[in-house]
């Protein structure tokens, strides 16, 4: 279903001409609200009337997410306080959070952004919705909440934590529609097994899963264990939160809002811009937003870039799934090893669970280890010990196989890596100790 068939079926020549107009308003406006980026763009030689044509993008400053953190709290915002509606912030795992507002359009925007992302999966007016994602100063929860509610949809604001009632309140509310981590989805999902639940008689249809990386093994790993179809759906706090891009129900790639947000793909190294089809590092320029503008900002998310029309018929730009992060990236014995290459090892293996933590160490002569752990299901490892050995080299061959590089694989017992009710921590790096 298509909320909004004018904006995202737009042919590319209308939405262009939209973009090049958006964006030289933006360029405009930051230039005389935001003192940072008035000083890049004079440092450039850049003035607000350069921007002829979209192509004219690629001449502009990135932007950092240490510039966001030089400017803490408010520096970025281009609008007065008193025009700013709310506030909300990532934490992040190091240094001051990053601080983004929002002006009441720019809330309308993100409702509308999320709208579209509901409907493509399906949801309608009549539906029940489930919104583990946390509420507070986290993106994840008022966004699905604002964006639920302008379909007409009735919401269900759980919020993450106390998972057995959340299966509870899933299985008495009758839910069609559930939203939050794809790592909780599965944790619900276990504990839903557990509680005895038959989940294929729930009416729960669809799943709208982001927030962290995962991957096509785990989507499908989700679809099994809750008999749902599961959707992709990405944002950054910084771009405006959840709802920048969303898969439809072809699950070929994630539609980006190209009206609200135009997408960029850079060599991370380079800054040179990439063409459609490659990966690179992802880049975003609001052309909407009042409080928080963006201009090329560095996301450190790696994916790529197709123009291709979807079977959808939607018509904006789509990525495909994040593959990785540029700084998750583990560089082990100089070998770069992103951890969704791990995780699909992992999934396709009926033995092991879909819960894995990597052990990062560097050994006395500064020889780095990396330690897969995962967990096997009760059965097997209730097994006898030659077959947890032989199922243990199975692994390891695997991955050294797709890493290129020796890895150490612990086989634990079920439940033994802690479950996430939010994003989940996956790598415990003790190199830098
Ligand atoms: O995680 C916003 C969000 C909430 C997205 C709910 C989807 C659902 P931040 O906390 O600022 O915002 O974290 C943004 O999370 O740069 C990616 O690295 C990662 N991320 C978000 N969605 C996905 C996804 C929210 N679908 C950072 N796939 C981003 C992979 C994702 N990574």
């Amino acid at each position: 279903m298509i909320y909004n068939a004018s904006a995202e079926c737009m042919d590319r020549s209308t939405l262009e001409s939209l973009q090049l107009e958006r964006l030289q308003q933006t360029v405009k406006r930051v230039y005389e609200n935001v003192p940072l980026y008035r000083e890049r763009f004079d440092a450039s030689g850049i003035r607000p009337g350069d921007m002829k044509s979209l192509e004219d993008l690629a001449d502009l400053p990135f932007t950092v997410k240490d510039d966001l953190r030089q400017t803490y709290p408010f520096g970025m915002f281009a609008v007065p306080m008193r025009d700013v509606a709310r506030i909300h912030a990532s934490s992040g795992t190091t240094g001051r959070p990053i601080v983004v507002g929002y002006t009441a359009e720019d809330i309308n925007t993100w409702a509308e952004a999320i709208a579209r992302t509901l409907a493509a999966g399906g949801t309608t007016a009549g539906d029940i919705v489930h919104n583990a994602y946390g509420y507070g100063l986290f993106t994840g929860g008022l966004g699905l909440h604002y964006g639920a509610e302008r379909l007409g949809a009735t919401v269900v604001p759980i919020s993450g934590g106390q998972t057995k009632r959340q299966v509870q309140l899933l299985q008495d509310f009758g839910s069609n529609v559930i939203c939050c981590t794809p790592s909780y989805a599965l944790y619900i999902g276990e504990v839903a097994a557990e509680a005895g639940l038959d989940l294929e008689k729930l009416p729960l249809r669809v799943g709208f899963f982001g927030a962290e990386p995962w991957t096509e093994t785990m989507r499908k790993a989700i679809e099994e264990r809750l008999q749902i179809d599961a959707l992709d759906i990405y944002g950054l706090s910084e771009v405006i939160g959840p709802g920048v891009s969303y898969d439809c129900l072809s699950k070929c790639g994630l539609h980006v809002n190209e009206d609200f947000f135009i997408p960029e793909i850079i060599d991370p190294l380079t800054g040179t811009p990439l063409p459609p089809g490659e990966k690179g590092e992802l880049v975003f320029t609001t052309i909407t937003k009042e409080a928080f503008p963006v201009i090329r900002y560095r996301t450190r998310d790696i994916t790529s870039l197709t123009y291709e029309k979807c079977s959808c018929g939607r018509t904006f730009a789509r990525m495909q799934r994040v593959s990785g992060r540029t700084d998750d990236m583990l560089i082990i014995r100089g070998v770069n090893i992103f951890p969704s290459q791990i995780e699909s090892v992992l999934m396709e293996m009926e033995e092991t669970e879909p819960h894995y933590l990597l052990v990062v160490d560097r050994q006395e002569k500064s020889l780095d280890t990396l330690e897969v752990w995962v967990e096997v299901s009760a059965e097997i490892f209730s097994d006898e010990m030659r077959k947890l050995g032989a199922l243990q080299k199975k692994v390891q061959q695997e991955l050294e196989g797709i890493l290129g590089i020796s890895v150490g694989v612990k086989l634990v017992e079920p439940k033994t890596i802690a479950r996430s009710e939010g994003k989940a921590r996956r790598i415990i790096d003790r190199r830098e100790l």
